[in-house]
């Protein structure tokens, strides 16, 4: 089985494509890493190589030892995955201690994975204990009306979150615990992914205040999912502001009897004084 035509691969590739087209990843902009199954690197393990240096992740997941990974290359471009995988992904192996990884499929004519790999891997070990192993996809984007709230409204979680879901009825139901938001930081370190693995014990979205948003799903399409739902969200919110602020909204009590019918707890402090 060619590694391009595997199903996990043809998931990655298409959100790949998908986020690009919604233009959330200028540039280089955006990461992307999928956890392999056992039986996805069985199925491609003859087209892997095994001969590569040892790196240093710049964090430690223990818990993520020998484990795979898909991700996007570090300063490639989203909008050009689709046509050439090989070029802009990689597949890499984490070491028995979780502290070193090596490139064992693409990047082809050099390259080192995400920027964010730190994060990304942080986020992963977090989530893979939080969901017993559930979540395989971990993702960061810059959508702009996102981006554009961060100037806005405080950088606390339970704002965020009632701003957020006050816009769109479904937004509570999608995601009942809420959203984290980490101030500015410096990308692409061991800070940033402390501070985002954190919020990620709780939450499956973390803003990153003035860059842009991460989220963590089971698979591809949630993901995307997430992603396009909070940046669907704060497209309406920007336009709600734009138009002079909201005259009437969703209340209190609103959002108590739609968590009763939709069996979902919603996060409490986002909910706010009764
Ligand atoms: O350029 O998005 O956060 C890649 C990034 C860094
Ligand atoms: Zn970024």
């Amino acid at each position: 089985m060619k590694v391009c035509e595997t199903n996990f691969m043809q998931g990655f590739i298409r959100l790949a494509a998908d986020g690009y087209a919604k233009n959330w990843h200028e540039l280089n902009g955006g990461n992307l890493s999928y956890r392999m199954t056992a039986e996805e690197v069985d199925e491609v393990r003859e087209a892997l190589d095994f001969t590569g240096e040892w790196i240093e992740i710049g964090a430690s997941v223990p818990k993520l030892a020998t484990a795979f990974f898909v991700t996007t290359g570090s300063g490639k471009f989203f909008g050009n995955v689709a046509r050439a995988p090989k070029e802009n992904l990689a597949i890499i192996e984490i070491d028995a201690a979780g502290t070193n990884y090596r490139i064992v499929w693409g990047l082809v004519g050099g390259g080192r994975p995400t920027s964010e790999l730190p994060s990304h891997l942080m986020n992963h070990e977090v989530k893979m204990i939080a969901t017993n192993g559930a979540h395989r996809v971990i993702y960061h984007a810059h959508p702009a009306n996102l981006i554009a709230l961060t100037f806005v409204l405080p950088l606390e979680d339970a704002v965020f979150t009632r701003e957020i879901w006050e816009v769109m009825t479904e937004c509570p139901v999608v995601f009942p615990e809420g959203i984290g938001v980490v101030p500015w930081m410096i990308p692409g370190g061991r800070d940033i992914a402390v501070a985002t693995s954190e919020l990620m014990k709780t939450y499956n979205i973390a803003v990153w205040a003035h860059h842009g948003l991460f989220v963590s799903g089971e698979h591809f399409d949630r993901a995307f999912g997430l992603m396009h739902t909070v940046e669907k969200a704060s497209e309406i919110l920007v336009k709600v502001l734009a138009m002079g602020g909201k005259r009437q909204t969703i209340t209190r009590e609103n959002f108590c009897d739609l968590a009763e019918a939709f069996e979902v707890t919603l996060d409490e402090a986002a909910l706010g004084e009764k």
